[in-house]
């Protein structure tokens, strides 16, 4: 696009500004069309950043293998530049927001030299919902730009809802590797060094700076940056609540429909929750968001989540036919794969994904790999970028501009010990208690030790653009703003109880069916449960296990309240609620009171 495609004189200043500091060759503005989808993906197939798979097997889909050292989101390099450092919390790493600026505008000085300067518009939200929110993300990554088209609402049709004076969060990212004249480009340019990577947020300005990487959450910035961190400040300022929750649809086989958000740490099978194929006869899962709600109190005084993104970006191991047959439909065509393996037919493979492993592959590294050379064939963080419209159970209204009426809130983690299947709050208050206690053995979703347990209140450890303590008094603040009758139920789910011997005692998947049927009824008044001094659990009759194979001594431990178990839970819950100060809730407080006495610990 030659002529500049706004008359916001506000953008244009700030894009002429941002092309003069990084010196980048050409700026560009995207204007979000199929034609331009496809131009740049044939740029990235001559630039070697994109493989073209089998077109027969998997048309209109790539293949992106990233540099060894870009491979996951960089919370250790991750900061919250609130003026203030007390409102930026103990989770999140703060810096001054003027010395940032001037060591970050240090780092962009020059750094777009011998690339195009994308300017991306787009819209986290349907385009007509009035609480969309407009990001322009400046970037020298076509990557960013052909995921960000799939992941949001992208292109010319944003600048003209902006039109003049609109106001939009500014997003600059760059790769951070200029090229000099002649020199030639690699496949996936970045910054190798861990300690030069910085995603960067300012959230009394609403500014987003990015740089260093090229992978996902580091740099489509409308997702985690915007759509949680940003958007979470501006939410407990606006009265709502930008979440880290899937949004699904529940209907029974009497035809009754409920909608639920839930909240699990990355990588714990948010999208195959989210896609859930029912094991149950008669019920149907419809899927509206696998990774992002944002919620408002509705007219009728009720909860409403609306998913910001519209595409997927799942984790590829583990996916499978039987762990979520319908991401596996959604990705069958227009879908970008980053750091899986590739078959010699050109088709993808990945851990887990329940068919052989091919008897030769090339790796997610470009190098030749056989099932017994002691490697994973594919990341263990390798990606798919998906539209969610090609989600075969995506809900009818998933792009609803005024959200889906919520009927209850699910947290969970991955917890081997202690935590029952499900359990269920007494109040909202015991809600935000669990919410704020959920936790979880790390994953590859992030960089760092995998397989310990983090505490990661809300699922939103590294995504809350503000003070922990305050969110919690935020989230307990939403029984203000309503009926309590209308608020959500709340719920912790565990799908990934262990026995001692380290044998999985729930089959998970399909069958969490069971379990959210369960809380259907609950909602509904007539499921069946036991008081205990952690919630209500679902009596021994309680769940629908027809045609289910797990044992009543599985499921007495499923069931179980380990006094144990859970006196070590409180140390560490109370031990991560120190962290917070004077600005852990009292109400929080006493429902770990409340908690302890009930337990008689
Ligand atoms: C994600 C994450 O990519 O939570 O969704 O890490
Ligand atoms: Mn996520």
């Amino acid at each position: 696009m030659s002529t500049v495609p706004t008359t916001n004189r506000k953008l244009m200043d700030w894009v002429k500004e941002v092309a003069k500091l990084t010196q980048a060759a050409n700026v560009y503005w995207c204007d979000g069309s199929q034609a331009e989808y496809d131009r740049l993906c044939q740029e990235m197939v001559k630039a070697g950043t994109f493989t073209p798979l089998n077109q027969k097997l998997r048309p209109g889909c790539f293949l992106a293998r990233s540099h060894v050292s870009d491979v996951a989101r960089v919370e250790d390099r991750t900061y919250i530049c609130s003026q203030a450092k007390e409102d930026a919390g103990p989770t999140n790493n703060w810096a001054d927001p003027n010395e940032m600026k001037t060591m970050m505008t240090g780092l962009y000085s020059g750094c777009m030299q011998g690339r195009t300067m994308y300017v991306i518009p787009f819209s986290m939200g349907p385009l007509d919902s009035p609480i969309a929110k407009i990001g322009i993300e400046l970037t020298d990554s076509a990557y960013v730009v052909v995921n960000m088209r799939i992941m949001t609402r992208m292109g010319k049709a944003v600048l003209d809802k902006l039109g003049a004076t609109g106001s939009f969060v500014e997003c600059i990212h760059s790769v951070g590797a200029p090229l000099k004249p002649g020199q030639k480009d690699v496949a996936w340019p970045c910054e190798p060094d861990p300690a030069k990577k910085y995603i960067v947020h300012f959230p009394e300005e609403q500014a987003i700076w990015s740089y260093g990487s090229g992978y996902g959450g580091n740099a489509l910035l409308g997702k985690k940056c915007l759509a949680l961190r940003i958007a979470s400040s501006i939410a407990r300022k606006e009265g709502w609540m930008a979440e880290h929750m899937v949004i699904l649809a529940l209907t029974s086989p009497a035809g009754k429909k409920h909608y639920v958000c839930a909240a699990f740490p990355s990588a714990c099978g948010k999208t195959n929750l989210a896609m859930m194929q029912p094991s149950l006869p008669g019920w149907s899962v419809k899927c509206l968001g696998d990774d992002i709600a944002w919620i408002r109190v509705g007219e009728d005084g009720r909860l409403y989540a609306m998913n910001p993104e519209s595409g997927f970006f799942g984790v590829a191991p583990g996916t499978s036919n039987q762990s979520n047959p319908n991401a596996m439909k959604t990705i069958v065509k227009d879908t970008i794969f980053t750091n899986v393996a590739l078959t010699p037919e050109g088709d993808i493979w990945w851990e887990d994904m329940g068919i052989p492993a091919p008897a030769k592959a090339i790796d997610w590294e470009g190098k030749e790999w056989t099932p017994d050379c002691g490697r994973k064939a594919a990341h263990a963080n390798a990606r798919f970028t998906a539209p969610a419209a090609q989600c075969p159970v995506i809900d009818e209204d998933w792009q609803n501009p005024a959200g889906v009426p919520i009927s209850a809130f699910l947290f969970g983690g991955r917890r081997p010990s202690t935590i029952p299947l499900v359990n269920e709050a007494f109040s909202w208050e015991h809600g935000v208690f669990m919410g704020s206690s959920t936790g979880s053995e790390t994953t590859a979703a992030a960089l760092g030790k995998a397989g310990v347990l983090r505490r990661d209140p809300f699922a939103m450890l590294p995504f809350c653009g503000y003070h922990m303590g305050d969110y919690f008094a935020h989230w307990l603040s939403m029984a203000g703003r309503t009926d309590r009758s209308k608020l959500p139920k709340v719920f912790f789910v565990n799908w990934f109880r262990k026995s001692p011997e380290g044998k999985w005692l729930w089959p998970g998947y399909g069958d969490n069916s069971r379990v959210l049927k369960w809380v259907c009824e609950r909602i509904e008044g007539t499921g069946k449960a036991v008081k205990t001094a952690i919630g209500n659990l679902p009596t021994a009759d309680g769940l629908d296990l027809s045609g289910l194979k797990t044992t009543p001594e599985d499921m007495k431990q499923l069931l179980a309240v380990d006094p144990e178990g859970w006196n070590a839970e409180i140390a560490d819950i109370s031990a991560n609620y120190d962290k917070f100060g004077a600005k852990l809730p009292a109400a929080l407080k006493k429902e770990l009171e409340g908690l302890k006495q009930r337990l008689g610990v």
